[in-house]
């Protein structure tokens, strides 16, 4: 990017990041400065001159864990009009619009007809507690358990938990209806679109089934129920269909997939075009867990990692900020760089407890947005200098080559790491934490303005940094295995890498207040180009000075095979198949990906959710015949 294109804002705020810059430090590394610099909650840092959320007393709820949806006979009145592959566009008498606001059949169902059936109804959230020191809060909306009734099958934030299972040989693809009973008329609170696409973000989905932001024939004419095919409107469903089979089940010797295409940590959020931000502050957003033969969800068996739901956590977090005139969470419609919040919400709960035993845990940490990148740490309170390892064992969707000892791990938005932590080990005699009775999940990246974070650290130990505290009680049963004993997860490894065929680049940048990709912002009437199926691409990305990127395309995963010029060592974090790739300030990333199976189009896009609806993002295709548009 070039200066002249700079947000004015930035020469204000550069300059202590400019500072580490040039002490040399390369990508991934940071330098600590102290906590004597603002801190983010309290003094607020924030550029639209929002004011502080009100104080809030750490630790004073249980997390919650969020329930699981359950698969519903046929005979539920959901299902009163039956799935069929094609939508079902008849109009409903009641409401005058289809029964269904799907366009497109479902690819490939009849390879793999639904085995299970779920059912879930959005609504507004009834007025609920985030904290006893906060006015219970009623802008929040969310989905229930799939019953009929929302008075007592209540709309909940975060979603339901979705939990589906690969199982090579045998068919277990699944059907989601998903209902919208979403208020009408002016949203609460003056934000939120009620018109949504449900996206379930890295699952390898025909675009019928993808949640796109974009409805493919209507183009940017989204606001006529009648004949927009990609958002469900207020009184319709939309049936998502999931094969469960992995990439690859199209290639004749292959059709259960291939078993390095296998995906595990995924979540599902609105993505409806313009509106993402809104609607996923707003509650829109949960966990859709895949199990498999190998990661089988039972500490008895497989890879022998902790049992799922006992000890196998999955932890949204986002940052909200709650207007202390209203006492509700606020969104700034007018801010278009990012949003940060002051407040850490952790499955619904401002800065929560966790009572763990001394065993194992795999925690599922997922950045639920809006625009905070983190760095997060296992903090022990009462000793703060300690360095505390555990296990990642998983980035994004996809386990690691083998777990890999760390003591931190950087997310930006909507990327995911599963890590293990072993509250015995830790606290034993000879423990990095010995004899520690609790411990901090605290994010010590330093961010100060929604366009991205600095490459800086907070001092450890620092309470207004903390998302949740655990509790850690007596010695448990312990099944699972040392993830040191682990020395690779095979068969779920890394497929090879192929040599591209076609190169593209892609420059994220900022223009007269909106952000661009290759000069342009979002149009859903264009689709910028196509790849072709089954053949292997690289992409290149660049960003400017001053903001950070998560960059994330739907259907097709990759690598990241070099950053800055360097290649991604067997070590790293980023040494994994990946769906978001955080793309930092002034950086140059090398991804190569191959889309494989469905026809159709697709988004690619910023996950910084404002960043995203205004409006860096592109429409491209995956067709038998693709172009090599270089610039798209
Ligand atoms: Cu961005």
């Amino acid at each position: 990017m070039k200066p002249d294109h700079k947000d004015p804002r930035e020469t204000l705020a550069t300059p202590a990041r400019r500072r580490v810059l040039k002490a040399g430090l390369a990508a991934g590394q940071v330098a600590v400065i102290g906590s004597s610099q603002a801190q983010w909650s309290g003094s607020t840092p924030y550029g639209s001159g929002t004011p502080s959320s009100p104080p809030t007393t750490p630790f004073l709820e249980p997390l919650p864990i969020t329930p699981a949806l359950m698969q519903r006979p046929l005979t539920d009145p959901a299902f009163a009009q039956a799935p069929s592959v094609e939508p079902n566009r008849a109009l409903n008498p009641a409401t005058g619009i289809p029964y269904e606001g799907r366009g497109e059949a479902h690819q490939f169902r009849t390879l793999n007809p639904p085995q299970q059936f779920f059912a879930q109804r959005f609504g507004a959230v009834p007025a609920v507690s985030i904290h006893p020191n906060l006015q219970p809060q009623i802008n929040f909306w969310g989905a229930n358990l799939g019953g009929a009734d929302l008075g007592t099958d209540k709309p909940m934030t975060p979603l339901p938990t979705i939990v589906s299972r690969y199982q090579a040989g045998k068919n277990t693809a699944i059907l989601v209806r998903r209902f919208n009973n979403l208020p009408t008329g002016a949203a609460s609170g003056g934000f939120g679109k009620n018109q949504i696409s449900t996206h379930t973000h890295n699952f390898h989905s025909a675009p019928d089934s993808d949640g796109g932001p974009c409805d493919p024939t209507q183009g940017s004419n989204a606001e006529n129920p009648t004949t927009q095919g990609r958002f469900f409107f207020p009184g319709q469903y939309y049936d998502y269909y999931y094969n469960m089979k992995r990439a690859g089940f199209t290639n004749p010797g292959t059709p259960d997939g291939d078993v390095r295409e296998t995906l595990g940590t995924l979540w599902y959020h609105d993505h409806r075009e313009g509106h993402t931000a809104e609607n996923v502050y707003k509650g829109l957003a949960g966990f859709h867990i895949l199990f498999n033969e190998y990661d089988t969800g039972d500490e008895t068996t497989g890879f022998r990692l902790p049992s799922f739901p006992q000890f196998d956590i999955p932890i949204i977090f986002k940052d909200l900020r709650i207007d202390p005139s209203s006492g509700q969470a606020a969104f700034d419609l007018f801010e278009t760089n990012g949003i940060l919040g002051d407040k850490y919400v952790v499955n619904g709960k401002v800065q929560p407890f966790f009572n763990v035993s001394k065993r194992r845990y795999r925690l599922r940490l997922l950045d639920g947005g809006p625009s905070r990148f983190y760095q997060l740490f296992l903090t022990n309170p009462d000793v703060p200098s300690q360095a505390i390892p555990f296990w990642q064992i998983a980035n994004d969707g996809n386990l690691l080559p083998k777990p890999l000892q760390t003591t931190s791990v950087r997310l930006s938005v909507a990327e995911r790491a599963d890590i293990i932590v072993d509250f015995n080990a830790l606290t034993a005699p000879g423990g990095a934490a010995q004899g520690a009775n609790r411990l901090w999940l605290e994010n010590r990246l330093i961010q100060t303005k929604g366009e991205g974070p600095e490459n800086s650290l907070y001092t450890a130990g620092s309470v207004a940094n903390v998302l949740m505290e655990f509790h850690i009680g007596a010695v448990a049963t312990d099944a699972s295995v040392d993830p040191a004993t682990i020395t690779s997860f095979a068969p779920i490894t890394l497929p090879p890498l192929e040599t591209p065929v076609v190169t593209r680049t892609f420059d994220f940048d900022k223009r007269n207040g909106q952000w661009i990709v290759n000069g342009r912002p979002l149009s859903c009437d264009e689709v910028r180009f196509t790849m072709k199926r089954n053949s292997t691409e690289r992409w290149i990305y660049k960003s400017g000075w001053g903001w950070s990127h998560p960059i994330h395309m739907h259907f097709v995963e990759g690598r990241i095979i070099k950053r800055n010029g360097n290649s991604i060592p067997i070590t790293s974090q980023e040494y994994s198949r990946k769906d978001v790739v955080w793309l930092g300030e002034n950086e140059q990333v090398e991804f190569v990906l191959k889309a494989s199976d469905y026809r159709g189009v697709y988004p690619m896009h910023c996950h910084n959710v404002v960043h995203e609806d205004h409006a860096m993002m592109m429409l491209f295709a995956v067709q038998d015949v693709g172009d090599t548009n270089p610039n798209p």
